[in-house]
């Protein structure tokens, strides 16, 4: 174990640990996840059923789960970090990009490294059975990582570690070795509702349940229809995913940076007005995402999404190039991407000379 350590440290991971493959306690609150309809459109969710929770099912022979994380706050990252996003997310005018998807995409990342280090087992072990995941099939991944000591898992669902609060991304080894499993850790949430109270969707419903229709992160990137007109005026100016519960979180004043430059900041990731992203044509949007997880979503929920955030902004302070650069996105948009961007401009401009100064007399 000691030299697998070593390895993965090596490759950018910040731990591995690992866990055993019984994961039957946690079927009952996935079924009940899945009946409630929390998973939405996510199809891919329950179309597995219970198998998510059976990695030997998934992959027969498969004793034992290596889990890893890897740290990806961008290097360039400041203490203090979790000021300039809340500052991102209150500038209306400015698309805010979740901070995991500013660099390259964690899936490919995690794969190649973790491919990487079931080679290096290999050749020291001989011959073994193994399957790499990241997010990328029907796993449990949270469970597997709390259970087997990478951290506690959060009331907002998500894997929480002392030293390094929630800023990483889990990937897993499947083998078919008796590996001697490790041990949880204990959970330190206490009485902290944080995340709770600040998802501005409301969509940590209850500790430990994320009701998936609700939250941004769903709406930006796995949704592919209309969003719900009565949720858009909650997403602000989140364009791709959401942070708003991680930031919240005490335990994040510990995340680390990344090891790796592949999480650093692209050009036009952080910060960049929204009119500048809604002129970007589809050759533009492809070359810009070249190996980003962002390319994944499209052209148009990209649009969706910033369209969203434009009559967001609108309706925060009238802009004439706003506007203009919503007609110009709307001109050949399909149906989907066209009703978001006439929902933007149906924005009432805003008084912007009554909301500042004294009120007008009777206001009171
Ligand atoms: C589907 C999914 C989503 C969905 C649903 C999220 C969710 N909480 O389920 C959406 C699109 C909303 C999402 C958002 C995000 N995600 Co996501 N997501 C996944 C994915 C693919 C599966 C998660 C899953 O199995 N959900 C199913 C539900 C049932 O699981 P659960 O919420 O963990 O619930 C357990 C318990 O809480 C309990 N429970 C839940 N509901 C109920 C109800 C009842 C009645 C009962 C009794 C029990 C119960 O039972 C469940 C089983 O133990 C994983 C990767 C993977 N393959 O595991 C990544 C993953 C969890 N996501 C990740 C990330 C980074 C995010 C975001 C932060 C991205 C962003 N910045 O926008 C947000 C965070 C939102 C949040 N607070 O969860 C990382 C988390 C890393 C970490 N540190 O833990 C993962 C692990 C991907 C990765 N490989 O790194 N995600
Ligand atoms: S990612 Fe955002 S919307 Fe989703 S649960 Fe967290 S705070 Fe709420
Ligand atoms: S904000 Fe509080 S309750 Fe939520 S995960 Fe962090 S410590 Fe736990």
């Amino acid at each position: 174990m000691e030299k697998l350590h070593g390895w993965a440290h090596g490759l950018g991971f910040s731990q591995i640990a690992v866990a055993d493959v019984d994961l039957s306690s946690a079927e009952p609150g996935l079924q009940a996840w899945l009946d409630a309809g929390h998973h939405g459109r996510m199809h891919y969710m329950a179309a597995h059923g219970m198998k998510r929770a059976r990695p030997a099912e998934l992959v027969p022979g498969t004793l034992r789960v290596i889990t890893a994380r890897m740290d990806y706050l961008p290097q360039s990252t400041e203490p203090g970090w979790q000021a300039v996003e809340w500052a991102g997310l209150g500038r209306p005018e400015q698309a805010q990009i979740s901070l995991y998807a500013r660099g390259r995409d964690y899936h490919k990342v995690l794969r190649q490294r973790l491919q990487k280090l079931a080679e290096m087992l290999e050749a020291e072990v001989g011959p073994l059975g193994y399957r790499v995941f990241t997010d990328s099939a029907p796993v449990l991944e949270v469970e597997l990582a709390a259970r087997s000591g990478l951290g506690w898992r959060g009331k907002h669902t998500l894997t929480l570690h002392r030293e390094a609060g929630s800023m990483f991304f889990l990937g897993e080894l499947f083998v078919d070795l008796d590996l001697p499993p490790t041990e949880a850790t204990s959970a330190h949430c206490g009485e902290c509702r944080a995340c709770i109270d600040v998802c501005p969707t409301a969509a940590i419903t209850e500790p430990y349940r994320v009701d998936a229709r609700r939250c941004i992160s769903y709406l930006t990137i796995e949704h592919d229809g209309p969003i719900p007109v009565e949720l858009r005026p909650l997403m602000g100016n989140r364009v791709y995913g959401c942070d708003d519960c991680q930031l919240a979180c005490p335990w994040n004043k510990f995340a680390q940076t990344a090891v790796l430059a592949d999480f650093d900041v692209r050009p036009g990731m952080a910060g960049a007005p929204i009119a500048q992203l809604l002129a970007w044509d589809e050759t533009e949007f492809l070359r810009r995402t070249e190996g980003s997880a962002i390319r994944r979503i499209g052209f148009a929920r990209w649009q969706r999404n910033l369209a969203v955030a434009a009559g967001n902004a609108l309706r925060a302070r009238d802009d004439a190039g706003l506007r203009t650069a919503l007609a110009r996105a709307g001109q050949g948009a399909d149906a989907l991407v066209a009703e978001h961007i006439a929902w933007a401009l149906s924005a009432a401009p805003a008084p912007a000379a009554l909301s500042s100064g004294p009120p007008p007399a009777g206001a009171l």
